[in-house]
């Protein structure tokens, strides 16, 4: 890390040429350990030319989304540390384990939960094997990820898992990755609407981020494929306020992503201010559009044909450097051209004044209690289903209605539960007609939106969705 080096990069824009050459430093590290998760066994930090051997035999992940998540996740982690965010990060594109896997290493997460994973070259090497490897650790942004709440795998649910995870939590932000592929799907295409029921008093706040990376397997998205203002104009019509971070040059993409989530993070602020003192509109909640390529800082051709920001990127680039020794070369100048040696000291540890970009203790996305299973779960208070039964005189003597009976119970649990703010009824507008009214005695629908004298059970606030 040069002062040279450091000198040559342009910076205009809120960070300095020294913290943007960290971030951008970071961020390589963080594509480093996604590429030796796919691909490596041994020889983690390349202080060996890279040999067959050090090649796992049968190679899974998936490259493409990880470069853009990588590049999310240090973003993340400035603004966490400059705003003191209460935040978690829900990866749509869950396929992107070795993302995930990789930043929770860096920010020191993995190596508490997971002591063998220790942050030397030894542990190094272990992180790489264990990927997708048998007895090791999924492709995928699993449970054993930490900070994951959503599984990789079933493309669709992030933004409602998000929302989930903000609803009751005023204090909470969820960062939510959606892949553009993702968003063709219908769980995703619908959740665009949930800000149509988060109360921006007693709920957090979810801050989706559309990743445009332009491809899903093999074929374009849709959103990648119509202009920026037909899809600005999509996004203002589900009631988001998008702001755009475009383009491929890593220097100029830190500053301007930098600058964009310094101002959403001042809408944010504004909503929420303006909501706690009293103003009942709807708000417009910001939301960003990260157009970068797929496979970004990947190889560019690979047996002649373009991989970088194309489909290609999406799995594994090299399908065969333990054979074929073209892609072996390719892939040594691969993972050379992140500059490890800058990166990792000595030992294999990630440099000190690299580290200590992220967060720490529980701020760390990673470690957030919010994200981590069972740390914040609070019992939910029970009355006793015995008090609710019916009395029976005998065979077919009573007539009555389960559901209408359940009706009362879960009025009991809402009344319980209503200062804690642990429960919460969902359904597919059937309330009423499964004869559960008994819980509008309680509570209403919450919903945001207009309201008419001729609805019912509507409220800004309720426990009914
Ligand atoms: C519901 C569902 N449909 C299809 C797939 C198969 N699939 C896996 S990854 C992928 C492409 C995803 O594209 P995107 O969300 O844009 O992620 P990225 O391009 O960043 O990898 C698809 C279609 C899936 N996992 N789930």
């Amino acid at each position: 890390m040069t002062v040279a080096t450091r000198k040559q990069q342009t910076s205009t824009g809120p960070l300095s040429a020294d913290l943007l050459f960290k971030m951008d430093a970071y961020w390589r590290a963080a594509n480093y350990l996604s590429v030796g998760q796919m691909y490596l066994k041994d020889n983690p930090l390349l202080r060996k030319p890279l040999a067959p051997d050090h090649i796992k035999r049968l190679l899974l992940g998936h490259w493409g989304t990880s470069p853009g998540q990588n590049f999310i996740y240090v973003h993340l982690n400035r603004i966490i540390k400059e705003y003191d965010l209460n935040m978690i990060y829900v990866a749509g594109p869950g396929h992107g384990g070795p993302a995930l896997v990789g930043n929770t290493y860096l920010e020191g997460t993995y190596s508490e939960i997971y002591p063998a994973i220790t942050k030397d070259e030894e542990g190094l090497q272990r992180l790489f094997k264990q990927f997708s490897f048998p007895g090791g650790i999924p492709s995928h942004v699993s449970p054993e990820c930490p900070g994951s709440i959503h599984e990789g795998g079933e493309l669709g649910y992030s933004l409602s898992h998000a929302f989930g995870a903000a609803f009751d939590n005023p204090d909470l932000m969820v960062a939510c990755v959606i892949g553009d592929g993702e968003a063709e799907t219908g769980p995703l295409a619908t959740a665009w609407h949930s800000n149509k029921f988060l109360n921006p008093v007693t709920d957090g706040t979810v801050l989706p981020i559309l990743h445009l990376n332009g491809y899903k397997i093999a074929n374009p998205t849709i959103l990648a494929r119509i202009s920026p203002e037909e899809l600005e104009q999509l996004m203002l019509g589900y009631g988001w306020k998008p702001y755009f971070v475009e383009g491929d040059d890593p220097q100029k993409m830190h500053q301007q992503m930098a600058e964009t989530l310094d101002r959403i993070i001042g809408d944010i602020r504004s909503i929420r201010e303006a909501a706690v003192n009293g103003n009942s509109e709807r708000p417009r909640w910001p939301m960003l559009i990260l157009r970068s390529p797929k496979g970004w800082t990947g190889p560019k051709l690979v047996d002649g044909l373009p991989v970088e920001g194309s489909f290609r990127a999406h799995q594994v680039p090299l399908a065969d450097p333990a054979q074929n020794p073209e892609h072996l070369k390719q892939l040594e100048a691969w993972m050379r051209s992140y500059r490890p040696e800058e990166l990792f000291d000595e030992k294999g540890a990630l440099r000190p004044d690299l580290a200590e970009l992220a967060p720490v203790g529980e701020r760390r996305m990673g470690a957030n209690p919010n994200a981590n299973g069972g740390l914040v779960l609070k019992e939910l208070r029970m009355p006793d289903f015995r008090e609710f039964a019916l009395e029976l005189s005998g065979p077919g003597k009573e007539k009555a209605s389960d559901t209408t009976i359940v009706g009362k119970f879960l009025s009991a649990v809402i009344r319980q539960n209503q200062e804690q703010r642990n429960f919460r009824i969902f359904g597919p507008d059937e309330t009423l007609s499964n004869k559960l009214d008994a819980v509008f005695k309680e509570t209403n629908r919450q919903w945001e939106a207009e309201e008419l004298d001729t609805d019912q059970y509507l409220a800004r606030d309720g426990r009914v969705m």
